[in-house]
């Protein structure tokens, strides 16, 4: 069987109404939970901790690129094992201390698992991303029983956000030319934004000290 052929089969599985409205209802229960921590975060620290949210289903084209990329066939048990972000949250938070307020409220919920946690603003990527990358599992309650959904959270600053925002756009996934000299650019702008995070976060510990 070709790799089309394989791609449309896994489309069938992947873009199931079932399976869409199962991925949108998780979407809704940890962006729900997320609001909820924010709503009350900004109450005692006194900025609106999160900025804004993004979330999204990724497509079955893209599954596939990152199945081929990982060398694993175009099989639902592949995706399955190893593709931990078929369903993503995005929080963008105002300071970086704050996703780490976020991050412990949310995992301190006894309905949320933890199956993984990278962390990329400790330890960023080469490229110089930098964003706190949670996978967790969330339950929902069906007529059938409880059904346990994973799903990506990717918690970053407005800056961290603004970088990798500018980067997805222009380099990353898009085999550049000079991608070197372009990649080396982006590195010295990531910390150049991580500078200003620290500085922001300074600011703001002078600020409420006075
Ligand atoms: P898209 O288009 O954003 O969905 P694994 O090693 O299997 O546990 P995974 O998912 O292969 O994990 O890798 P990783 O690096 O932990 O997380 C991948 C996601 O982080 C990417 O998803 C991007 O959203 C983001 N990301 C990672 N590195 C970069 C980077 O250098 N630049 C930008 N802009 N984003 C990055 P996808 O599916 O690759 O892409």
């Amino acid at each position: 069987m070709g790799r089309v052929s394989k791609q449309s089969e896994l489309a069938k599985i992947l873009e199931d109404a079932d399976r869409m409205l199962k991925a949108q209802s998780a979407i809704g229960l940890v962006k729900s939970k997320i609001q909820i921590i924010n709503s009350e975060l900004s109450l005692t620290a006194n900025h609106k901790v999160i900025v804004s949210m993004q979330d999204r289903i990724k497509t079955t084209e893209s599954v596939c690129q990152k199945l081929k990329k990982k060398g694993l066939p175009y099989s639902y048990d592949a995706v399955e094992e190893n593709i931990n972000d078929v369903v993503g949250v995005r929080a963008v938070c105002a300071f970086e201390d704050d996703i780490y307020r976020v991050a412990q409220i949310l995992l301190s919920h006894p309905d949320v698992k933890l199956l993984k946690k990278k962390d990329y603003i400790v330890d960023p990527k080469k490229s110089g991303y930098r964003s706190l990358h949670l996978i967790i599992q969330v339950p929902l309650y069906l007529s059938s029983g409880a059904e346990w959904i994973k799903v990506e959270l990717q918690l970053r600053t407005s800056a961290m956000n603004f970088w990798a925002d500018l980067d997805h756009q222009m380099r990353y996934k898009r085999g550049v030319k000079e991608a070197k000299l372009i990649g080396k650019e982006l590195k010295e702008y990531a910390d150049k934004i991580k500078e200003l995070d620290e500085h922001m976060v300074e600011l703001r510990k002078k600020i409420e000290s006075i």
